[in-house]
């Protein structure tokens, strides 16, 4: 009996040896599964050396094909793209196209040539822009979309940093309802025909308007501010006291407006409310004056975070497809307290 024990107890022994041997090769495959995950991680084992050759913002080469100098927004934002490349040291290649597409595609096409890092562009009007990113694409230059939206497939850029221009619109017609609980009839000055916030601006805010409030006219100012007085002039003469407020997609248009109003002698803010759209300090001003009603904020203060995305694109670092700002909506009862901490 106690031979046979130990026989059992050996036969027991030597199953389970022969099952840790079996176990031996399926673990293989999971030795092997971790040989490969090490394999993919080599490049992060290799982390140091990579990271020395990592570039830095001194190493940095961008092409920045701005759109114009249409407005106070785009000043800021010019302004903030220079000086943020100056603070960085980063090499800035700056052009300005002044609002036509095909001036942004010539600077492209330059910066292409010239072998930049990386391509930063608000472009002017959302369509046409497959050909020249897919150059830049075949040169292996990435293109971030800075401000505005382009209609091209997600594959052909990298990022976009902008506001949420719908929304904008929606805040909009929220505060154009709050001005007339009892509707009325406005008219509306838009922005570039064909450009991401003009689109977003206007079928943004018709989502939350009343319908009690009927839009009696619809116009392009091209963002401007002669424009803006340009077509306000128009909407009075052809509608005179018909009117009890004004939507504009942008404040240099709504300021061009409020002259026009002025000399027709109506008065802007009261006669007819105003609400536009950036919140630059002209708008500020125009709040104190009792001129302009509402303005919602659109951040043109772009600088930093576009060359924290361009840094992150050519280190092969993720960046997220859409990377929209922060805003906010003011008013005239505190714009004289916020109007020193504006910085555009
Ligand atoms: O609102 C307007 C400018 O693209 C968000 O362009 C920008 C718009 C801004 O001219 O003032």
């Amino acid at each position: 009996m106690k031979v046979s024990k130990v026989l059992l107890v050996v036969v027991i022994l030597a199953t389970l040896a022969a099952l840790v041997g079996c176990a031996a090769p399926a673990a293989a495959p999971a030795t092997s599964n971790q040989a490969t995950t090490s394999d993919q991680a080599a490049p992060a084992d290799q982390a140091a050396p990579a990271e020395q050759g990592k570039k830095t913002y001194k190493d940095l080469v961008v092409g920045y094909a701005q759109l114009g100098a249409e407005s106070e927004w785009r000043t800021a934002n010019t302004a903030s793209i220079k000086e943020t490349a100056d603070e960085l040291g980063v090499t800035l290649k700056f052009s300005d196209a002044q609002q036509k597409q095909e001036n942004q595609i010539k600077a492209i096409r330059s910066f292409i040539a010239q072998g930049v890092d990386v391509i930063g562009v608000p472009p002017v009007v959302e369509t046409g822009w497959e050909t020249v990113f897919k150059e830049a694409q075949d040169a292996g230059i990435p293109i971030i979309l800075v401000d505005r939206r382009a209609d091209v497939p997600e594959d052909m850029y990298v990022s976009y940093l902008g506001s949420d221009f719908v929304e904008e619109g929606r805040k909009a017609g929220n505060e154009m309802n709050k001005l007339l609980p009892d509707g009325g009839k406005i008219v509306e000055l838009v922005g570039t025909v064909g450009s991401a916030p003009a689109n977003d601006r206007f079928s943004g805010f018709r989502e939350t308007l009343n319908p009690n409030i009927e839009i009696i006219d619809s116009q392009s100012g091209d963002f401007t501010r002669a424009k803006g007085k340009e077509v306000m002039e128009a909407f009075l003469k052809k509608y005179g006291n018909e009117i009890t407020a004004l939507y504009a997609h942008n404040d240099d248009m709504a300021l061009g407006a409020i002259q026009a109003i002025e000399e027709y002698g109506l008065k802007p803010g009261e006669d007819i409310k105003i609400v536009s759209i950036d919140a630059v300090r002209g708008a500020f001003q125009a709040m104190i004056d009792g001129k302009l009603n509402v303005t919602v904020e659109c951040n043109p203060l772009l600088g930093p975070q576009f060359y924290d995305l361009a840094l992150k694109v050519v280190n092969g670092e993720e960046v997220p497809k859409w990377l929209p700002s922060a805003e906010s909506v003011y008013y005239p009862d505190n714009a004289a307290e916020v109007l020193p901490t504006r910085q555009y």
